[in-house]
């Protein structure tokens, strides 16, 4: 073992400037430390736990120089294996070895991934609205912000809140799901009524803002897969980016009948764990891009396995970058994403301001694309006095109820 790099404390940070963030930080014998990303929307304290309670213990005095064999440990020697509380603390401890790894190499991590494939990762943005005219405007103020690509959301007429529609629309994305209280806040949800506005807001966009800005739209998992297949082909004409989260993907095999009806690009994967949630996905070639983070399928191992069993089949990246992902997990995308060959689109959904001043980091944005910056490591540290400033609070991604009050996906 070279000297030094034995890991000597395991800490997990809670912090919440304007939103909950669980952060991982370990420090090997020679002070040099790394961090990652684990949080986990509305069961934070749960990863905090299993980390704090079960993963630590483990790893105090192993080298952390062992980033593949640490990740078999963890996921081999639970015994209990994927789901997202696992997942999603692995990766914190994944991430966290890669940037001790790059930091004592005095490179930027992608220089450890093989380098950069390209010059700047490809961002796309936030844009929704009560009403099309308001989801216009955002639409502008982000393209003035030089985003090349853009994610469009609006209020269903006849729906009182609707996924992805900020209260207000102010370009900074600013819409965050997650309610602080103790309970979820209910929406109402009425799919005939969404079918029929989409592909209107679609035109109006398109009719706005011409043929060639890359639009994306999210579903957020709440269709069947016949409503799915009927809203790819009514999108054709718009010729969306891609379409995402139509179906809820646990079941893999329902892509076949949305893939059967439309040539709408499909996207999936932020809910999904490991290279086994992906498997008939992939194979079969059934979505165009894999939606998954780095925070929640097992770190840059976990999704690197990923999206290398992805681009044998020509699917591509589209890393999950909602506000639940920290700095540090953006980071760590960031520097995967440069990397690959495979690289399709990143999200970059701004963070609230105050999160900067816990997490210094140094990516930066520029002309519609993100860079992660050339510090060694991943380029993020973490301030524990501002960080201390900022405690945790219960908060929950709220639930939908149908008209009739059936529970729904949200
Ligand atoms: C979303 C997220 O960004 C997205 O595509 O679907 O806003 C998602 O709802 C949250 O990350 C859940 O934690
Ligand atoms: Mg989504």
């Amino acid at each position: 073992m070279t000297a030094g790099t034995r890991i000597r404390s395991v800490e997990v940070l809670i912090s919440s400037p304007s939103r909950n963030f669980v952060t991982l930080r370990i420090t090997t014998e020679d002070g040099v430390t790394g961090l990652g990303d684990a949080t986990l929307n509305g069961r934070e304290l749960s990863v905090a736990s299993y980390l704090r309670d079960h993963v630590a213990p483990l790893l105090i005095g192993t080298d952390a120089h062992r980033i593949e064999d640490t990740w078999q440990l963890l996921y081999r020697g639970a015994y209990w294996r994927r789901g997202p509380v696992t997942m999603t603390a692995i990766a914190a401890v994944d991430v966290a070895l890669w940037d001790i790894k790059a930091k004592r190499a005095g490179m930027p991590l992608y220089q450890l991934l093989g380098g950069a494939s390209r010059e700047g990762v490809l961002v796309y943005g936030h844009a929704s609205g009560r009403d099309l005219a308001a989801l216009h405007d955002s639409v502008r103020t982000l393209t003035s912000a030089g985003f090349q690509a853009i994610r469009i959301q609006a209020a269903v007429p006849g729906i009182t809140t609707v996924y992805g529609v900020s209260k207000v629309s102010t370009g900074r994305s600013s819409y965050e799901p997650a309610g602080r209280g103790a309970l979820a806040v209910e929406s109402g949800w009425d799919t005939d009524r969404y079918l029929r506005f989409v592909p209107e807001m679609f035109a109006s966009v398109r009719e706005e803002f011409g043929a060639e800005l890359p639009l994306l739209h999210d579903g957020h998992h709440r269709m069947t897969p016949i409503q799915a297949a009927r809203l790819g082909k009514d999108l054709e004409p718009y010729r969306p980016f891609w379409l995402e989260d139509c179906t809820p993907a646990e079941n893999q095999e329902a892509l076949r009948l949305v893939r059967q009806h439309t040539t709408t690009p499909l996207a999936i994967g932020e809910v999904m764990n490991t290279v086994w949630d992906f498997q008939t996905l992939i194979r079969e070639q059934l979505i165009d891009y894999v939606r998954a983070s780095v925070a929640h399928t097992g770190g840059i191992t976990g999704l690197r396995r990923i999206f290398d069993y992805a681009a044998l089949y020509g699917v591509r990246s589209g890393s999950h970058g909602a506000t639940d992902i920290s700095p540090v997990g953006m980071a760590a995308a960031l520097h995967l994403d440069l990397a690959i060959n495979n690289f399709g689109i990143q999200e970059y959904m701004q963070h609230d301001p105050l999160v900067a001043e816990v997490f210094h980091s140094a990516y930066t944005f520029e002309g519609g694309y993100l860079h992660p910056g050339d510090e060694p490591g991943i380029g993020v540290s973490y301030d524990d006095d501002a960080a201390a400033r900022f405690a945790y609070e219960p908060a929950y991604l709220p639930v939908a109820r149908r008209v009739d009050g059936t529970m729904h996906d949200w």
